[in-house]
Formats: C-alpha cells, structure tokens, sequence
C-alpha cells in the first residue's frame, strides 16, 4: 500500500515537473508603449515580438500593452528597471531622468533631416548612448523612432517663432526641450502623455507638439485645430528591455533579441514615412489648419544662444561630432 501510494506521488510529482518545465520554457514578455496598436510603436513593436518568437522557436513571445495602458512613459521606464515590466518602446522624453547623457539628442534643431538623425541614432553616438543605459540599468535593444515633432493649438497659426510666443504648450517632461522651446517663448507645462488629450480638450493648455504619427493616433485632431510644420526637434525612441530579462538569455538568444530590435526600428521607421507622407492630407480632412511652409530660420535664430548652454551641458565637441555626421 505504502508502495503504491509512493509510486503515484512520483509519477505525479514526474508528471508536475515537466509540466513546470514545459510552462518555463515559454516565457510571455511583457512590453507597453505609448499609442494604439496600430500605430508606428505597435508596428515596430509587433515585428519585434514576432522575430524573438520565430528567433527563439516559441520560447519567447509577447503580451502588447498599447495605448498607455501601463502609464506614462516614465512610469513604463521605472518599471523595466525595477523588473516589473520586461520591455517599452518609449521616445526619449523622459529618459534623461534615468540615462543623463541621453539628453543631447533631445536638443531642438540638432538634426538636419531623417537620413541624418537615423545615421546619428545607428552610428558610433547612438551606440554609446545605448551602452550608457546599462550602466544605469537598462538594456538599449535598438533605437526605434517617434519622429521629427510639429505644433499644434487652438490659438493660432504658427508661421514663424514668434507666433508660438505666449502659448502654453504642454512639453514632454524633458529639461532640454523645456529649456530650448522657452526661446521661442512658448510656456512650457510639462505633463505625461496619458493626460494630454483630455488637457487639449479641456484647454487647460493652449497647444501641444507631437510628431505626425502620433497626432493621428491620438486623434489630437479632434481637439486641436492648428498645425504647424515646425519639424523643431527629432523625437528618437528606443526599445528597452529588462536587464532581469537580458541576464538570462544565453548569448544565441541576445543575439536573436538585438536582431529582433533591429528588425522593428525599421518597421517603424518605416510606418514613421508612411505617415509623414500620407498623415498631413488626413489631418487636414478631419478638419485642421495646416501650416507647411514654416519659416524655420526664425526658430532656429531663437534657439541659438541656447546652444551655449547646451554647450556647457553636453560639450560643444559632443554637439558638433553629431551635427557633423553625414
Ligand atoms: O512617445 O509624450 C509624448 O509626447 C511622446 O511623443 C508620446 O508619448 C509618444
């Protein structure tokens, strides 16, 4: 009897045991962003996920939490260091709360165009500020991307610096953007994105800037009625993951994930274009006011003394070895 009864403890606890090993080896990823799953985070994101689950034989898959669904970004960033939350695909907004050295690329009109700023974001620069995340723990994947920014109110065209001048606009909570967009004097209001829409709604601000895909996916057009094609500072984004994540991955796996990262930046980017170039006339059919021919000198003119502090900040080479970049 007491055989008997040992023989099934054993063969359940066999049983349960591979059962155990066969749930841990599927592992469900946890990743957040900022906007719908239709959006240029969703499709970077969705790419990335499916490439870890192909590179991994199903070892490694995704739950998506789009829409802001885990919070800010901030929040979503505070989690992936803690480990609560494995992975976010975030602009850098408030990243250089976390990484500081991560905010020169947030300075307005340091980037020419997109060639330059993805040249900028996959070269030596990009690479060292993703190795600086580490230190600070969090594992850069591969810069992705928001997009050059553009303002929007419900004020008043905005041509040239000056017209910006007066309006309260809600700012990422950013230092570098606060700092260079008070020389256009706009009032900048610092807020997390999940208060935006309701913010523009109610009025408490008077405008907000976002890039294209953004705009649309947010549907800001629905509570904003100007556009401007301000293109005043590129908005880079980058994937992260956990390093309680990355620390058990053997190297074949890293590889596989950095690929992965790889492999949804440029779906991303690639969703970025396609809303540049098709996101204006839709903007534009739901009723906005869109200014394009912006007189960027005027901006530019504005910002410059700001770029001896920048200087001080982040050191005029730093700033100069990225504006050189071809
Ligand atoms: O990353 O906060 C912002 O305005 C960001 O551009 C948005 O969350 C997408």
């Amino acid at each position: 009897m007491k055989a008997v009864q040992f023989m099934k403890v054993a063969a359940l606890s066999a049983a349960l045991s591979t059962m155990g090993i066969a749930a841990q080896a599927q592992t469900v990823l946890k990743i957040g962003y900022a906007t719908s799953p239709t959006s240029h985070y969703g499709v970077g994101s969705t790419v990335f996920c499916e490439e870890i689950e192909k590179g991994t034989q199903g070892r490694y898959t995704c739950q998506q939490f789009p829409s802001s669904a885990l919070g800010g970004e901030r929040e979503m960033i505070e989690s992936v260091q803690l480990g609560t939350l494995d992975l976010v695909n975030t602009s850098t907004g408030p990243l250089g709360n976390f990484v500081p050295e991560v905010q020169i690329v947030d300075i307005p009109f340091l980037f020419r165009d997109y060639d330059h700023a993805r040249a900028v974001m996959d070269g030596e620069v990009g690479q060292d500020l993703l190795n600086k995340m580490q230190q600070r723990g969090l594992i850069g994947l591969a810069w992705t991307e928001n997009g050059f920014r553009h303002m929007t109110n419900n004020v008043r065209p905005i041509v040239q610096a000056q017209d910006a001048s007066g309006l309260k606009m809600r700012t990422m909570e950013n230092r570098v953007h606060m700092d260079g967009y008070k020389t256009f004097g706009i009032l900048p209001t610092p807020m997390a994105f999940p208060e935006l829409f309701t913010a523009l709604q109610q009025g408490t601000v008077d405008g907000q800037e976002n890039p294209i895909p953004v705009i649309l996916a947010s549907n800001f057009s629905q509570v904003q009625r100007h556009l401007s094609l301000t293109n005043h500072v590129y908005s880079p984004a980058v994937l992260i993951l956990s390093p309680s994540v990355w620390n058990k991955l053997s190297d074949a796996d890293k590889q596989v994930f950095l690929d992965a990262a790889k492999a949804g930046s440029t779906a991303q980017r690639q969703k970025v274009n396609q809303d540049e170039a098709e996101g204006i006339a839709k903007l534009r059919q739901d009723g906005m006011q869109v200014v394009e021919q912006v007189d960027g000198e005027s901006f530019r003119q504005a910002v410059a003394p700001a770029y001896a502090e920048f200087a001080n900040q982040f050191g005029a080479d730093n700033i100069r070895a990225i504006q050189a970049v071809q």
